[in-house]
């Protein structure tokens, strides 16, 4: 009764033997299905070269078309003080009398034949001072000093004579320095100057004033010539 249940042991035991070298075989040798989906090789990914984007040319900005013309003006008569007669257009107030500061004594002269000049004489409360009053057009966007000045001196140390420039109300009251030199500033050629005022002071009457003090020892002298008040307006 045992050997049928062996029998059939064993023959279960070769089918799966053979089942087993069938089952190799078959994985070996079967043919690639054809109706497998083969993916295509997948190689690198070659990035599109990349253009890079061309800008626009920029065109310049086109100003527009001014809306006035600018104008420059010397707001000084006489400013080189050599029209006639002698210092128009000036009030002068000289140490002496004697000695008017706009002149065409002396070697020195920046433009011919006269000049200003102040100081150069050592004395006590040797005060010279000049000025001339003028009305800032209207519409003046723009307010500046030019001119030449020359300093020579006797003092060889020390700070004791001064010269400077201001525009000043009517009244005398201080609008703005416009330039401040001391006999620490000697200069040995016409030296240019140029200074622009903070506002244009549009419309307003103002006056352009030069002024000297100096001690009662070692005089300096102060040059000053070819000035120009310009105001810059747009009309
Ligand atoms: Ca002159
Ligand atoms: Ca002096």
């Amino acid at each position: 009764m045992s050997y049928p249940a062996r029998l059939i042991a064993f023959a279960t035991s070769a089918s799966l033997v053979i089942g087993c070298a069938s089952a190799g075989s078959a994985l070996d040798e079967a043919p690639v299905d054809a109706g497998v989906k083969v993916d295509a090789p997948t190689g690198p990914t070659v990035d599109a070269p990349l253009t890079l984007p061309i800008d626009a040319p920029i065109s310049p900005p086109i100003d527009a078309p001014p809306a006035c013309t600018t104008t420059t003006t010397n707001l000084l008569t006489n400013p080189a003080f050599d029209m006639t007669p002698l210092g128009m257009g000036w009030v002068q107030t000289p140490i002496d009398p004697l000695y008017p500061i706009i002149t065409p004594d002396g070697t020195l002269v920046q433009s011919a034949p006269n000049k200003a000049w102040m100081a150069g004489l050592a004395r006590a409360n040797a005060n010279d001072s000049i000025y001339q009053q003028v009305t800032v057009p209207a519409g003046t966007t723009s307010l500046v000093l030019t001119g030449f000045y020359e300093i020579r001196t006797q003092e060889f140390i020390g700070v004791y004579d001064r010269a400077k420039i201001e525009l000043v109300q009517p009244g005398g009251a201080l609008i703005q320095q416009a330039f401040a030199k001391d006999n620490s500033h000697a200069t040995t050629a016409w030296t240019p100057l140029s200074f622009t005022f903070s506002a244009p002071h549009a419309g307003a009457t103002v006056r352009l004033r030069l002024s000297t003090a100096s001690d009662s020892t070692d005089s300096t002298s102060f040059f000053f010539d070819s000035l120009a008040l310009t105001a810059t307006s747009c009309q």
